[in-house]
């Protein structure tokens, strides 16, 4: 598939400017943006990014899943990566800065480092992760995950998105997946990545900048509930095997549940698809995802026993009811003296800022496991994310990159 590489002006003095012509990749008609995994709105955002670093004179290349880098090599320690950036994709009709942000942050940091310092020391790679959302596909963090070891391409063959085009047929359209992993990749020195907070911490507390200090373990799951599908008109109440009735009671009964629990537990059922899917007809099959977050494992293995007790109810009237974990990701706790180094840079720049705990998933989370990881957050206004009305204020923006340049400049110049 040959990508018409829009031109565009690449000289973006403003991030807000940056990331409104990355938006325009995907752009919905109410004013998000859609982009998932190897769609061709993916695909023309991915390679117009690729001609911007080379605009900038960076080494830009893909790896083989579709991760796109721009590299400034070192002059001392040319093997030693510091790598920045964040996901390109995004949830359907989403916001446009989820991810877009922190790629565009690193950009917009890397140049202004040179242009003030020149080259670095050690190398910075700015890297537009493939995807992390879990959108299209049943797998979240593909790209992170390629990086880090965490995924192989035969995985690709057994994953199918709704309209049942497998992961890896979608690569290979896409241009990629067509050759194995290549063995040169190194563990990178640091990860270090920018994000807006998508929550309201921040804007409450009216505070600048979030240096994460953890980031929630995540579960993901799709449930079945299987009944009779059968007239709407002519079967009594008490005679029903109505699965669309037993999801609905389970909703309820794993909300009460996740709320006593404990007050951080969230739980949310946001996909649902009913069979036949018709006004008149009693649904005999219901398919729903279930998303379930919290920093302690304790707490997401106490409430998944919970789940299969309800399990007894669809039972005792003659329906079937399955729960298939597709996603398993630990909290992961952030390198303590990276978050030291972040609230010094914060308190010589002037910035108020906050140590928290993400409550949204990040590739920050696949990369604290695997090398030193920085997470920082500016403020969402109102908390709003995954949505149209996603926004941060330009100020906010410029203090992200700021706070990412002290960062980036302390580990590739210093
Ligand atoms: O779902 C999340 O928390 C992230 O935005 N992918
Ligand atoms: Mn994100
Ligand atoms: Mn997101």
């Amino acid at each position: 598939m040959s990508i018409p590489v829009r031109e565009a002006e690449y000289k973006f003095p403003t991030a807000d400017e940056m990331i409104k012509w990355l938006a325009s990749f995907g752009a919905t008609a109410n004013g998000g943006v859609t982009r998932l995994l190897y769609s061709e709105a993916w695909s023309e955002a991915q390679h117009a990014l690729k001609s911007v670093m080379q605009q900038k004179g960076l080494d830009a290349r893909f790896d083989e899943v579709g991760n796109l880098f721009g590299r400034l090599t070192g002059t001392d320690e040319p093997e030693s990566v510091i790598l920045t950036g964040s996901h390109i994709d995004t949830v359907k009709d989403g916001g446009q800065f989820d991810g877009a942000y922190g790629i565009v942050a690193s950009l917009m940091a890397m140049q202004r480092l040179y242009e003030q310092y020149g080259p670095p020391k050690r190398t910075i790679d700015v890297v537009s992760l493939a995807e992390e959302e879990g959108s299209r596909f049943p797998l979240t963090f593909w790209g992170s995950g390629w990086i880090t070891g965490r995924y192989s391409l035969e995985e690709a063959e057994h994953i199918y998105d709704a309209d049942g085009i497998s992961l890896k047929a979608a690569m290979e359209a896409a241009g990629f997946g067509l050759k194995p992993r290549s063995i040169e990749t190194k563990k990178p020195k640091a990860f270090v990545e920018v994000h807006v907070e998508q929550g309201i911490v921040l804007e409450r507390k009216k505070k600048s900048i979030g240096v994460v200090s953890h980031i929630v373990g995540q579960r993901r799951y799709t449930v079945q509930f299987k009944g009779e599908s059968n007239h709407a008109g002519t079967t009594p109440m008490l005679m029903r095997k109505d699965a669309m009735r037993l999801m609905a009671e389970w909703v309820i009964f794993l909300s009460d549940e996740a709320e006593a629990i404990d007050e951080s537990l969230v739980a949310t059922v946001g996909k649902v698809t009913a069979k036949p899917n018709m006004p008149n007809v009693v649904a005999g099959k219901v398919e729903c995802s279930l998303d379930v977050r919290h920093y302690d494992m304790k707490i997401l293995d106490q409430f998944e026993e919970k789940l299969k007790e309800f399990k007894k109810r669809a039972d005792r009237r003659g329906m079937t009811m399955s729960i298939n974990q597709w996603m398993n990701v630990k909290p992961v706790a952030l390198d303590q003296e990276m978050m030291k180094s972040a609230a010094r840079q914060a308190e010589h720049l002037g910035f108020s800022y906050e140590t928290l705990i993400s409550g949204a998933g990040h590739d920050s989370q696949v990369f604290g496991g695997y090398c030193p990881t920085m997470l920082l957050f500016v403020p969402s206004r109102h908390g709003i994310s995954h949505s149209p009305d996603e926004w941060t204020e330009p100020d906010d923006l410029e203090k992200g990159i700021q706070m990412l340049m002290g960062e980036l400049y302390a580990l590739a110049y210093v």
